[in-house]
């Protein structure tokens, strides 16, 4: 399978295959961990899939490591992403090149929330810290057999009160999301499936293979309907900015609709409109 580059990045790979975006934190050096230009550069590639009308099903992944001659892919330690980068988390936040403190992973999460399009979360690897977050906000996730998934904030001095434990409660449930988060222990990729937190579990040679048959199987549905429904999956659990964004959907849906158009041609034509000329479905 050929990808083909999107952008030029420096700290993350954008490419596509086929209406696939596939985005790769590629710091294998750090197990992936994001540093504030991964993140911002993340924010970059989300924004230009949300924009490009050709990307249907987009993935997150992380680098795999080198694998030295003579030894297999599944030899080697990969990550998909361990979070922050310990080297430049300071007082505020992860420091940038300006010696800003931030903390913009959390708009990342945000971003891969709102896009009106599936993501599958490809962990190859560690899933850990932020990392795991990261998947965990993903549509879907699908991991090979090699990796390994937890949270570490409370032993390092971080914690993600948001998405990265109320939406893991609503996957695992409180008793598993507490003790994730209170033990900050390891999980096989066998073990998130069962608490239901990944999808599918293969071997890492088929992992790729893998997602790109679920996206092309996705590609075939209606991108609408999967649109709505993820809007609405959201809507349930994100109050008014999820009823917001599933609003924004309808609303879209209804400029479609000669009524709408009606309205606002009456308004330009300084007449009255006619609504009663269209039909009222009970
Ligand atoms: C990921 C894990 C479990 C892998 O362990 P292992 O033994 O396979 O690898 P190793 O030797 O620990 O890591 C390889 C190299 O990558 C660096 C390591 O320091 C090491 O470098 P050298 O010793 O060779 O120089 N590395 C790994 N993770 C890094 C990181 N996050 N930042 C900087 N360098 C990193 C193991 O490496 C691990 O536990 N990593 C730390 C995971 C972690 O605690 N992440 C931060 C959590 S907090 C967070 O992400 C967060 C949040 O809680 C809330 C909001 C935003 C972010």
């Amino acid at each position: 399978r050929e990808w083909k580059e999107i952008r030029k990045f420096e700290e993350i790979l954008f490419e596509e295959y086929n209406g696939i975006a596939k985005i790769t934190i590629n710091r294998p050096r750090y197990r992936n961990a994001f540093t504030p230009k991964t993140t911002l550069e993340l924010s970059q590639a989300f924004a230009q899939c949300r924009e490009l009308q050709r990307i249907r099903v987009v993935l997150l992944t992380g680098a795999m490591s080198e694998v030295p001659e003579g030894k297999t892919l599944g030899d080697v330690k990969h990550a998909f992403c361990s979070g922050g980068d310990m080297h430049v988390k300071g007082r505020g936040g992860y420091i940038d090149d300006e010696g800003v403190p931030r903390l913009s992973v959390l708009d990342v999460q945000m971003q891969i929330r709102r896009l009106p399009k599936p993501v599958i979360a490809m962990v190859n690897g560690y899933a850990i810290g932020g990392g795991h977050v990261l998947h965990l906000v993903c549509d879907l996730t699908i991991a090979s057999e090699n990796a390994i998934f937890g949270q570490t904030g409370p032993k390092v001095g971080s914690f993600d009160a948001g998405f990265g434990s109320s939406y893991l409660a609503r996957i695992v449930g409180q008793k598993k999301a507490r003790e994730i988060w209170f033990m900050c222990r390891q999980y096989s990729a066998k073990e998130a499936e069962e608490m239901g937190m990944v999808n599918k579990v293969v071997p890492i040679e088929q992992l790729e293979d893998e997602c790109v048959s679920w996206a092309e199987t996705m590609m075939e549905r209606s991108p609408i309907a999967l649109r709505m429904i993820k809007a609405g999956l959201n809507a349930e659990l994100d109050g008014q900015a999820g009823i917001q964004q599933l609003a924004g959907d309808c609303t879209m849906l209804y400029y479609f609709l000669d009524e709408a158009q009606e309205g606002g041609k009456a308004f330009l034509e300084k007449r009255k409109p006619n609504f009663d000329q269209y039909p009222q479905i009970p």
